[in-house]
């Protein structure tokens, strides 16, 4: 499972040589959007989708690029300047994604762990903006969920969540987490974008409630 990739395609590809060639990997969305190289890092998640390597979940980026593509109004034009990866690819080539990106699943179901890029509703549907409700009802009914989204200062694990979003756009690390073995494999985000948006990771630290158990899985190598 990767987390929140947004366009930190260096970082991408540092972390994707740690993997064997033979490694199944997750994108758990918001590969796009935020980073200075998103063409790029898409054209290299696809690759790895087209080759069967890897899934790409879509994320609530995607979906509001998607959902502006799509619009038909007035207002679009300027909602879709507003998104860094139609500004990137101009108009004609973001158009060109547009099929690919609807194609996107929702959510990928394992053995005895699903993953979604935010959480599930209380239907048990995916919800590419769920924080707070998921975070504080979800009872594990539907076994381990591994969710990006929502950055923290590492990767958690919350209960019956695992958050596996590091901040990679915010200078903060781009972790990749194995379900299978807890194992975590980070590199460094782009800290050239931390000024950008100027967050403190460590303020993160207060976005889950305190009184959810929390430890963070064992890092394995962290070459930052
Ligand atoms: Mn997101």
């Amino acid at each position: 499972m990767i987390g929140d990739v947004h366009g930190c395609y260096e970082s991408l590809l540092q972390l994707l040589e740690v993997f064997p060639s033979s490694a199944q990997l997750v994108f758990c969305g918001d590969v796009i959007n935020r980073g200075p190289a998103i063409e790029a890092t898409m054209l290299l998640v696809w690759e790895l989708v087209c080759k069967g390597r890897a899934i790409w979940l879509r994320g609530n980026h995607e979906q509001h690029l998607i959902n502006c593509l799509e619009a038909d109004h007035q207002d679009c034009r300027a909602a879709l300047l507003s998104i860094d990866t139609y500004r990137q690819l101009g108009d004609e080539l973001a158009r060109e994604w547009l099929g690919r990106l609807k194609g996107l699943p929702l959510v990928y179901k394992a053995n005895g762990w699903i993953a979604t890029h935010a959480g599930l509703d209380l239907n048990g549907n995916p919800d590419l903006s769920i924080r707070n409700s998921f975070w504080e009802d979800y009872d594990g009914r539907y076994g381990r969920v591994v969710v990006a989204h929502t950055p923290r200062p590492q990767v958690e694990r919350h209960r019956h969540i695992v958050m596996i979003d590091t901040g990679a756009c915010y200078g903060g690390a781009l972790s990749a987490y194995c379900p299978e073995s807890d194992a975590v494999v980070q590199v460094c985000g782009d800290h050239r974008l931390k000024k950008r948006w100027s967050a403190d990771l460590n303020k993160l630290k207060e976005v889950v409630p305190r009184e959810m158990t929390t430890s963070s899985p064992s890092v394995l190598a962290k070459p930052c």
